[in-house]
């Protein structure tokens, strides 16, 4: 294998280690395949070697034991020398001193405001904002799809998650399809690692600008709050509230397009599941927690490293082991999800317990704030085109070459 960080690995991938596709060629293929490699799957993210944890029990177990840390000097390959920049996924990792990459008493100093200002009951405020987006979005999507097909995805899932984000966090409008751009380039494996690495330096240079100007004039903004907030009598540094900024767009609206699209998705594809929603026998709610389940919008979380041994089941998670949280098998697993566990299916056993949004101290802060983005667009969207269909078969439907999150490159519908 042509692989610049076979460095990181004695050789050839061993027996039993599911190499990821940077190319998503067949994920459900590849989920299957995680699923049979055990509980704990040893896997390859383009030569670099980690363990993965498949199942929904063990997972909820270890994402709240504090000998995984998210601390990448705590990583042995990085001590070693033998993960460097060069690794087209460090930018994963290595994010910035922000809420993702911090743990213990300094993650909550990190993370209280943030998580304070996304709750159920502050998002109401939201919601007014959040149904105008997507009035105007939907009149754009008529007014394109008026003559045939029209990409849902960047005339509508995308711009919708960007402009809540962008609200909430300050951030111009005008602003928004450069950072859309940006950040596609980030996630692409097709992006050449300096490119990466330069276009990470860019948008660093636009958020301290932003962080600077909302110092000088605050607004009524998440990152105005984070500037002025006092935990524990001790502000957020700069860089923390740039790492949390970055954090929040980065993640606020990448994962919420994945979210809508394949709601829609699923639905197309199940026209009798689709009919019982839109007859109102079963609830928008229950489709997008079934949609976080079957199809979840974080494929593979990177990634946690073991301070000490931890033993689980047959295996060790030496010291210094890389550990990948995979989301989608995970919603897979037969064990919490019964033997249909591949199945689509919103008749299912209500509640769905999922874990798509992670478990223990960072399990995802904007959880809700999805929620109601998805629960705002789905039914307007198909109250007003109810005769939405794919405009190519849904085998054609293709993913971006991202290894971490389930993205689609388009997503081509006819309005009816
Ligand atoms: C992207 C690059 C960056 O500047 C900052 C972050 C931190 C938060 C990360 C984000 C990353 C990638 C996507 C993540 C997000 C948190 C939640 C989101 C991992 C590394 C998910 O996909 C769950």
């Amino acid at each position: 294998m042509n692989c610049p960080h076979a460095a990181a690995h004695d050789a050839e991938p061993g027996v039993g280690t599911v190499v990821i596709d940077p190319m998503v060629q067949d994920l459900d293929g590849e989920t299957a395949r995680l699923r049979d490699a055990g509980t704990l799957a040893r896997i390859e993210l383009l030569g670099v070697p980690a363990w993965t944890v498949t199942r929904h029990a063990e997972a909820r177990q270890l994402l709240v034991d504090p000998r995984l840390v998210k601390d990448l000097d705590a990583w042995g390959l990085w001590r070693s020398g033998a993960v460097t920049r060069a690794w087209p996924l460090i930018g994963m990792i290595d994010a910035g001193r922000s809420m993702f990459t911090v743990d213990g008493a300094e993650h909550r100093r990190l993370r209280t405001k943030t998580s304070q200002a996304l709750t159920p009951r502050r998002l109401e405020a939201l919601r007014p904002d959040i149904e105008k987006f997507t009035g105007e979005l939907l009149e754009s999507l008529a007014e394109q799809g008026r003559d045939g097909v029209v990409d849902l995805k960047s005339v509508f899932a995308q711009p919708l998650p960007m402009r809540v984000v962008g609200m909430l966090m300050g951030v111009d409008e005008d602003q928004h399809p450069m950072l859309m751009k940006r950040y596609k380039a980030f996630f692409s494996m097709l992006t050449p690692q300096e490119e990466r690495l330069a276009l990470l330096d860019e948008l660093d240079v636009f958020y301290y600008a932003l962080v600077r100007e909302r110092t000088a004039r605050p607004g009524d903004d998440l990152t105005s709050a984070l500037i002025l907030a006092e935990e524990g009598g001790e502000p957020l540094t700069e860089e923390e509230v740039v790492g949390n900024l970055k954090a929040m767009v980065a993640a606020g609206h990448e994962t919420t397009i994945g979210l809508i699209l394949n709601a829609v998705r699923a639905l197309l594809a199940h026209p009798d599941q689709l009919r019982m929603v839109l007859d109102g026998s079963i609830g928008w709610e229950t489709v997008i927690e079934e949609t976080l389940r079957w199809d979840t919008p974080t494929t593979h979380l990177l990634m946690r490293f073991a301070t000490e041994d931890i033993p689980v089941g047959d295996d060790v998670i030496k010291e210094g082991d890389g550990v990948v949280i995979s989301y989608r098998a995970i919603g897979r697993d037969v064990e919490q999800h019964g033997a249909d566990a591949d199945a689509f299916d919103i008749t299912r056993p209500a509640p769905i317990r999922h874990m798509t949004f992670g478990h223990g101290p960072h399990i995802c802060p904007g959880a809700a704030l999805s929620r109601v983005e998805a629960a705002i667009a789905l039914p307007a969207l198909f109250e007003r085109f109810p005769g939405l269909r794919l405009a190519v078969p849904d085998d054609e439907i293709r993913k971006l070459p991202v290894m971490t999150q389930n993205d689609m490159e388009s997503f081509p519908v006819l309005l009816g």
